[in-house]
């Protein structure tokens, strides 16, 4: 059974029409980071994570196993396990192998990755419990009575790079009044490094962050009537040392006219739509962000290249 919350109740979408026909009409024009999770480029984005180029994935899973015996020992039994935007919850497994966990918790706008990720969960793991919660994690969600000893929130992934920095405070804040008092919090982040490694990450030979790309507009054509042609725009991601973040746009290779949901938009020759920003975070940064975010940073981990981090905070 999934749980809709108060704040999910009318049925989740990652990206109304409105929110997509601002960001066009915006300057720099923007695209929601959200649309880039359809089916297909789910698995587009699964396989980036298998990418050579692409070390985050597999360094913060190394990582995190390594580390599990301090978790276990810092955070002590009884457990509950609230996970923000849990997709389908692979990285988990590794904390509801090594943690005491009761209940996991994982929110996400997907019914479909909640439910296979559920069955496959309580297959596994007989004793734990699991309730799927169907809401948008970016925006306030009700728990319900807490059954365990702590509360436990689980951000992996770098995906608080996805957020410029005040909205990453803010989500943290956010996080921070959810969890409550005594509440632990295990955030993962990408680190900043030599700037040709963090360009090869996001420009890979195969062009697979390419696909992914460009995908958005594929998604804009299939589900909101949009008739961009895809062969006219290309992938282009560079780092911003100033801003410590990889930008990824997609770039109009000529001047043309695109109808979005009924709107016509004219685009120059050249002329870009932001579509994702992936923050890059030093170890002083983050405990900054923590403390910003109404947590204090208890533990820094990172690999012996120190490509990524995994943080633990306290409420
Ligand atoms: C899932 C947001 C962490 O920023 O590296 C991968 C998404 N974009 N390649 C990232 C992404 C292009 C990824 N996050």
């Amino acid at each position: 059974m999934i749980h809709k919350t108060e704040a999910a109740t009318a049925a989740p979408e990652s990206s109304p029409l409105h929110a997509i026909l601002d960001g066009l009409r915006a300057n720099p024009r923007t695209l929601p980071a959200a649309l880039f999770y359809d089916d297909r480029g789910s698995k587009l984005f699964d396989a980036i994570t298998r990418l050579p180029e692409y070390y985050q994935t597999r360094t913060e899973r190394a990582i995190l196993e390594d580390v599990a015996p301090r978790l276990l020992e810092d955070l002590g039994d009884s457990l509950e396990l609230v996970e923000f935007g849990a997709g389908s919850a692979e990285k988990t497994e590794t904390l509801l192998r090594e943690l005491d966990v009761q209940t996991y918790l994982p929110i996400d706008v997907s019914e479909y990755y909640l439910e296979t990720s559920a069955e496959r969960l309580r297959g596994r793991f007989p004793d734990l419990q699991v309730r799927p919660i169907l809401a948008d994690y970016t925006r306030p969600v009700k728990l319900g009575p807490m059954g365990a000893k702590t509360r436990v929130g689980f951000f992996p992934g770098g995906t608080i790079g996805n957020y410029h920095p005040e909205g990453a405070a803010a989500f943290l804040r956010r996080a921070s009044a959810m969890l409550g008092p005594g509440g632990a919090f295990i955030l993962g982040a990408d680190l900043l490094k030599d700037p040709a490694r963090l360009h090869a990450a996001y420009n890979d030979a195969a062009g697979v962050t390419a696909e992914f790309n460009l995908n958005i507009l594929r998604h804009l054509n299939e589900s909101h009537g949009a008739d961009f042609h895809l062969d006219r725009w290309y992938h282009h991601a560079l780092f911003d040392p100033k801003n410590a973040r990889i930008e990824m746009h997609l770039v109009s290779d000529r001047e043309q006219v695109v109808e979005v949901g009924g709107e016509r938009f004219e685009f120059d020759a050249f002329e870009s739509i932001w579509t994702e920003s992936s923050y890059k975070y030093s170890e002083s940064k983050l405990r900054r962000l923590a403390r910003a975010g109404d947590f204090e940073c208890e533990e820094f981990w990172t690999d012996p290249d120190r490509l990524f981090s995994v943080s633990l905070l306290r409420v």
